[in-house]
């Protein structure tokens, strides 16, 4: 069979989420005179007193945070869930079913993770060792939260940049964790036990083999990890992170590998904000096996990285029209993606700049 040349518009599978993309290589120079985004380049001091997450600030619940010095973790002021202690949970009937008008309680736990102290540093500016210890806390979390009851799934997640809907600045993370399985890690359990049926073998590993034989959507790797651009990624730089040891979670990772980790997080972050040479905005997030007690042994951990930015610091891809009303579509191959972020220089641009 002749393989299909895919600089003609085709559409592309995911396998962890049964769903199609739909790819237009032919379209990736079409003129732009729709929205430019502000490009905020200021440098922000090391502490903003204005800021709610700062160390020893006043938060807008009315809490003050201590004067931390590392990692610090709080539960959200303004969660989006409800704990199981809540009277009002537990008087409710917690499910509600017929043939079309179907809902069901939730009860959780959301928690913001600070980064670092300094106000100013992004994950790509701090050093391995402090980003080491953002994976440490993102494990003790997953840890404590994964062990109860009433945890089904935990999910770690970043939103970064005002474009991505970030409200501060300062370099933060959070955890929502929930008494039910959500929507995608759903459907990635149900296609990765799928494929461990079929084949005897876990989905994202024989994924990660192929993709090392092809090298042509690598991103950047170390002895532990792997940065690729998915052959079926939706958003134009979107990477995920993949462990080379087959592990289901964060807790189950080794030094090593945590260490590795910490290097690869800032080994791609920082090809990110290196490709526009702005602080690159996206929404990453965790997908560990969930916490219901099963052993999902086909469940192999990754992170997933969706970037707004299209073709400049200022022009940003959007989801609408035919994204919305029928399928993901994209212009720039996911080849050309990764292409492009192998390319760009391995130190940070404002290192560089500094001269140090
Ligand atoms: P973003 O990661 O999207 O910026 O959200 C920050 C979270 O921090 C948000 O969920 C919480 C908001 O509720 N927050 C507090 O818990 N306390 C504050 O004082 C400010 C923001």
């Amino acid at each position: 069979m002749r393989p299909m040349n895919l600089s003609l518009p085709h559409r592309r599978y995911n396998p962890l989420t049964d769903e199609w993309i739909l790819v237009s290589p032919q379209r990736a120079t079409r003129p732009w005179l729709g929205a430019v985004e502000r490009v905020v380049q200021e440098r922000r001091p090391e502490y903003d007193p204005q800021c709610y997450l700062c160390p020893g600030n006043t938060r807008a619940g009315g809490a003050v945070n201590p004067p931390y010095t590392g990692v610090y973790v709080f539960d959200n002021d303004f969660p989006a869930l409800l704990g199981v202690e809540n009277e009002e949970l537990r008087v409710e009937n917690s499910l509600s079913q017929s043939s079309i008008l179907n809902s069901e309680l939730e009860t959780g736990v959301c928690r913001v993770i600070c980064f670092s102290p300094r106000h100013d540093l992004t994950l790509a500016e701090l050093p391995a060792a402090q980003i080491r210890a953002v994976v440490d806390t993102w494990v003790a979390q997953c840890e404590e939260l994964g062990a109860r009851d009433d945890i089904a799934y935990v999910q770690l997640f970043e939103n970064k940049g005002e474009m991505m809907g970030c409200s501060n600045p300062h370099p933060h993370c959070q955890v929502w964790a929930t008494r039910h399985l959500p929507t995608i890690p759903g459907r990635k359990l149900a296609s990765q036990e799928r494929y461990f049926a079929r084949y005897g073998s876990d989905l994202l590993g024989d994924y990660l083999a192929l993709e090392l034989r092809r090298g042509e959507r690598l991103v950047c790797a170390n002895e532990y990890w792997v940065a690729l651009v998915p052959f079926w990624a939706v958003w134009p730089f979107e990477t995920m992170l993949i462990p080379r040891r087959l592990v289901g979670d964060l807790p189950s990772l080794l030094p090593e590998e945590r260490d590795a980790l910490a290097e690869v997080i800032k080994g791609l972050t920082t090809r990110y904000d290196n490709l526009f040479r702005v602080s690159f905005p996206y929404s990453m997030g965790w997908h560990a096996k969930p916490t219901d007690g099963a052993a999902h042994p086909y469940w192999r951990l990754h992170a997933v990285y969706y970037p707004p930015l299209l073709r400049s610091a200022t022009v940003r891809k959007f989801m609408v029209g035919y994204e919305m009303t029928a399928e993901p579509q994209r212009d720039i191959t996911p080849e050309e993606a990764a292409a492009r972020l192998r390319a760009v220089p391995e130190r940070h641009y404002l290192e560089e700049r500094r001269g140090s």
